[in-house]
């Protein structure tokens, strides 16, 4: 498959251009041309080269991108000097106000490749935070570690589109190995072949290689992307994918006067060098406090994100848990409140909160009102579980047009959290730790006053595409753990470990047969195997049918919280609890049959969501109609848990309902 991979790589080459009509384009593909055809425009040493413009505009940059001109601007070639241009999307085409039908094609380029946080490029930033931006220093907390950037950048630039945009990315694998791009909350409804999961939907792409990848925005939110392979997005590869909607679309357009890119957050908890086992800092937009320091948090040494306001306006704010270890986080910014507008991408009845907790690939966005005095304030992320071990804790500064730019506001970051001391009520959202042995939906309440607000009892303002009386195909499933012969910690779904087939799933179908190539729990069962005794892994794959309400339960015999994500698919939360009890949950089925299982009474406003929280020794219920045929990914988000084996896919549909997907030539 490799040779297929490279195939023609040096012999033939296509070019593609794109010439920009007045409300389309002409897309032109040639093949087989001789290197000195290509691209005549293109081809001048030494010039860097400014890949947003067109390039027979390259002398003409001051040009504002034109609201009818199309972003794309396809490349076939990369050369060293376009590869140093990489940076941010700030001044693309597609970031524009968004309008209904006015949806265009986006092009962009992401260089994955091996980087250094406070690598050599950062001298001058250590003494002097202005010279931190210059370009290319990551300084992270100032613990030189290496990094997986994407374009020079840990996180990744944002991608910022208008729903119903057709997106065009390549993505330059500059690492020593294989990776992929996944599009954290795109249904890839067209292109199952696009969303970026090795040996699932597509085969790995090898170092110096491009992959192309072309789909369709096909819902709006708060989505990332990030590699599916290995501990990839673990050292940085990962960044916000914005999919803004118009305004007389958008329920929530009054509630905020701005909604900008700089106010898109991503919280990642981080390792150094590849001691892989433990959290050591949480950052910010890739900033923060340096924990082994010592120095209060207030110094000036301390490099943090900052996010700027002006009094009297209200902002959308957009938060993303990049979460590589167990390390649930809790968010609040001192001194305001937080109305909490969406979860992954959907829209909620506002909810007005003190804070929220986020587990790994969860989001939430919230308007915040800038309507405190004109100082700097503490946005404040605390650690918990692994993370709370250490201690760990992050800050990032809310600065108010009118106070000083540079200063940090004056306290401890975690001084004051909660207003405990005002003695006030407080309102969280989505915290993670359940009140153990109660079955019932309701979330935890630290004392009588405190109001948490529950995942599950968050309101969707989207009713649920089914009528009330839907019978649900119900799949139990369970995560657990187990210890392997030779001592390593295996994490298994259904009590399965899952390993990567040899070919990729969706391109390799008709190759063989499912019975013989795909285990299950009862395929497992069926041969004797006892996987409750025995390790057992496999090409793990569970079939549903195609175009049916489907409810999986989903239970977790760990006493941790898992974040479980599914590809391909938003579902709707109707169940979240905990049962305490071990024997309890293996008996699941038993138990629901019973009604010991809390479902939502009416799931017409179900919040709608493409990663949960599975309570530890707890569980969830998820609805949603498998409308859309593929091998989709189903996993623990946590990255160590999924790289130790807690994954499975849903093969959705038979093979005859799923598209099929011709060879690529790479050209
Ligand atoms: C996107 O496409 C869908 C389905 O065709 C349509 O309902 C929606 O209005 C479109 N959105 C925009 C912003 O054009
Ligand atoms: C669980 O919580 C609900 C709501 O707070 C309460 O009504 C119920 O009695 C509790 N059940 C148990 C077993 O504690
Ligand atoms: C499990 O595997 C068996 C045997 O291959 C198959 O018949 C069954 O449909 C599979 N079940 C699921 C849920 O994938
Ligand atoms: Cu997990």
């Amino acid at each position: 498959m490799i040779a297929t991979n490279r195939w023609g790589r040096e012999s033939k080459r296509c070019c593609c251009q794109l010439i920009g009509v007045l409300l389309g384009a002409v897309l032109w593909c040639c093949l087989d041309l001789g290197e000195a055809q290509l691209q005549p425009q293109l081809e001048q040493p030494s010039a860097k080269i400014d890949w947003i413009t067109f390039p027979w505009s390259r002398n003409n940059r001051t040009n504002r991108p034109n609201q009818l001109a199309t972003g794309l601007q396809l490349k076939d070639d990369y050369d060293p000097a376009d590869v140093s241009g990489f940076s941010g999307f700030e001044r693309h085409p597609c970031r524009r106000v968004c309008q209904q039908g006015q949806s265009q094609s986006c092009y962009y380029q992401l260089v994955v490749h091996n980087y250094r946080r406070l690598g050599a490029e950062c001298q001058r930033c250590q003494y002097d935070e202005r010279a931190c931006a210059a370009e290319n220093c990551i300084y992270g907390d100032g613990v030189s570690s290496p990094v997986m950037a994407v374009n020079r950048m840990v996180p990744g630039p944002a991608i910022e589109l208008c729903e119903n945009d057709t997106v065009v990315v390549d993505v330059l694998n500059y690492l020593n190995e294989p990776s992929t791009m996944h599009w954290h909350g795109i249904h890839m409804s067209r292109s199952p072949e696009m969303d970026g999961v090795a040996h699932a939907t597509q085969y790995p792409v090898e170092p110096g290689e491009v992959y192309r990848y072309e789909f369709q925005a096909d819902r709006s939110g708060t989505l990332w992307y990030h590699s599916h392979v290995g501990w990839q997005r673990g050292f940085g590869v990962a960044g916000n994918l914005i999919v803004r909607q118009p305004h007389q679309a958008n329920p929530h357009a009054r509630l905020y006067d701005y909604d900008l890119v700089e106010h898109a957050i991503m919280v990642q908890d981080i390792f150094y060098d590849y001691n892989l086992q433990q959290a050591r800092n949480i950052l910010i937009n890739g900033k923060g406090r340096n924990h082994l320091s010592q120095l209060p948090d207030q110094d000036a040494r301390h490099r943090y994100e900052r996010l700027r306001v002006t009094p009297g306006y209200r902002y959308r704010m957009r938060i993303v848990l990049n979460g590589i270890f167990n390390c649930p986080v809790e968010f609040s910014i001192e001194q305001h409140k937080l109305l909490i507008i969406s979860t992954d991408g959907n829209d909620i009845v506002p909810v007005l909160a003190d804070g929220f907790f986020l587990t790994s690939a969860e989001r939430f966005d919230f308007v915040l009102e800038a309507n405190q005095l004109a100082k700097n304030y503490w946005i404040r992320v605390r650690g918990y579980e692994q993370c709370e071990e250490r201690k760990l804790y992050q800050g990032a500064v809310l600065s108010y047009r009118g106070a000083a730019r540079s200063e940090l506001p004056l306290g401890d970051i975690m001084e004051d959290q909660r207003g405990r001391e005002l003695d006030e009520p407080t309102t969280f959202v989505n915290d993670f730790r359940f009140k153990p042995l109660n079955a019932s939906i309701s979330a935890l309440r630290k004392s009588n006053k405190d109001k948490d607000v529950g995942t599950v009892s968050l309101r969707s303002v989207e009713p649920v595409p089914w009528p009330s009386y839907t019978k649900f195909l119900t799949h139990y499933s369970s995560l657990s753990m187990r210890q392997a012969q030779n001592g390593e910690q295996l994490f298994q779904i259904d009590e399965i470990s899952y390993i990567l087939p040899g070919i990729s799933m969706l391109q390799g179908r008709h190759l063989y047969q499912d019975d013989s190539y795909f285990c299950n729990r009862s395929s497992l069962a069926a041969q004797g195997r006892n996987c409750a005794r025995e390790v057992c892994e496999c090409v793990h794959v569970i079939r549903l049918p195609a175009y049916r309400p489907i409810e999986m339960v989903v239970a977790n015999h760990m006493d941790a919280t898992h974040p479980i994500h599914l590809h391909g698919f938003t579902f709707r939360l109707v169940g979240q609890g905990v049962l305490g009890s071990l024997s309890d949950l293996r008996n699941i089925r038993e138990l629901d049959r019973r009604g010991r299982l809390a479902r939502l009474s009416d799931d017409n406003a179900a919040v709608a969501k493409d990663t949960v929280q599975v309570p530890g020794l707890g569980y969830v219920i998820l609805r949603f109609i498998s409308d859309n045929p593929g091998f989709w990914s189903y996993h623990c988000h946590i990255e160590s848990h999924a790289v130790q084996g807690m994954a499975a896919v849903l093969k959705i549909g038979e093979n005859y309902q799923i598209k099929s997907i011709p060879a690529r030539v790479r050209c």
